[in-house]
């Protein structure tokens, strides 16, 4: 249990310590100096994305106390949708926020600028073929993620390569405090908490810190995130079980967990614990990718 408000931060953690320290006791992590030599964190850009695949479409997500408004634009235009807003003085809201895309799987050629991948953090059987479980994010500055946990209860690495984001982070033992409303979703606002309508987010501990391009986050099964832009911003994250927590996700449906999430969980207990292989695994996973929550 973490007790400070701070997260740790570690170089070039191995792959040993990473499970044993970090990944089995619940601990989040930030590691520097893992993906420093990747050719992404200078080639990547806008301009970059686009010239490589311009007519690709997209899904884009406008979270609201309404719920989330999802609209569809090709990449040329919603890239264009950023530059402008970039220029202007952000006197508007910022352009709707391209989240959970599996662009490894659409332009393939990006998995060469990821080398190499740290594959040791990961278990073995998320080996072959890792890239299609990778989902990014793309987006303007001030564009916002609302507080959530990922909702398998999967374990998630997450690599930031453009731009600067600020984590607000919990532990699951604080979700009580932060008045969840669904599954996954919670109603307090960690950068402005209304204590009078929520009382209970004063017993919190929230853990605040920035992701610089170049680092490495890893959040444990049901850490909640409150996820804030700074600048322009790419990352992409590898959500991920091990055995354990794979059952876990699934001993879950009785605390809620809807059903079709317990389908995913079902088939990566298969592969993780009965060591049913990914390729036909993957298959019956992959609508998840897709899957807008
Ligand atoms: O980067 C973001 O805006 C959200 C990230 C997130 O929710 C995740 O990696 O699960
Ligand atoms: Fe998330």
């Amino acid at each position: 249990m973490i007790i400070s408000s701070e997260i740790e931060r570690r170089y070039k953690l191995s792959s040993n310590e990473f499970k044993k320290n970090y990944v089995e006791q619940g601990k989040p992590v930030i590691i520097s100096g893992v993906i420093q030599n990747w050719d992404s964190l200078d080639k990547w850009s806008l301009k970059y994305l686009k010239q490589l695949s311009p007519s690709l479409n997209l899904y884009a997500k406008r979270f609201s106390d309404k719920g989330i408004e999802i609209c569809s634009l090709t990449m040329e235009k919603y890239i264009e949708l950023i530059e402008n807003y970039e220029a202007d003085s952000h006197n508007n809201p910022p352009p709707p926020y391209c989240h959970d895309l599996p662009l490894f799987s659409l332009i393939p050629s990006l998995i060469a600028d990821v080398q190499p991948f740290p594959l040791d953090y990961l278990p073995k059987w998320y080996w072959y073929k890792w890239w299609r479980y990778c989902q990014f994010f793309i987006g303007a500055s001030n564009s916002l993620t609302p507080l959530h946990f990922d909702c398998l209860l999967t374990n998630n690495i997450f690599f930031q390569l453009v731009g600067r984001k600020q984590f607000t982070i919990l532990l699951p033992e604080d979700a009580k405090y932060c008045y969840r409303q669904g599954w996954r979703w919670f109603l307090v606002n960690p950068e402005n908490p209304d204590f009078n309508k929520y009382p209970e987010y004063k017993n919190a501990k929230p853990i605040k810190f920035i992701v610089n391009p170049g680092d490495i986050l890893y959040m444990p099964p049901g850490t909640l995130h409150h996820v804030r832009s700074f600048d322009m911003s790419i990352s992409f994250n590898i959500d991920w079980h091990t055995p354990k927590s794979s059952l876990n996700g699934l001993a879950a449906i009785a605390k809620g967990m809807p059903i079709q999430n317990s389908y995913y969980n079902l088939l990566l207990a298969m592969g993780l614990v009965l060591k049913v292989p990914p390729q036909i695994i993957f298959k019956f996973y992959k609508s998840y990718l897709n899957y807008v929550s």
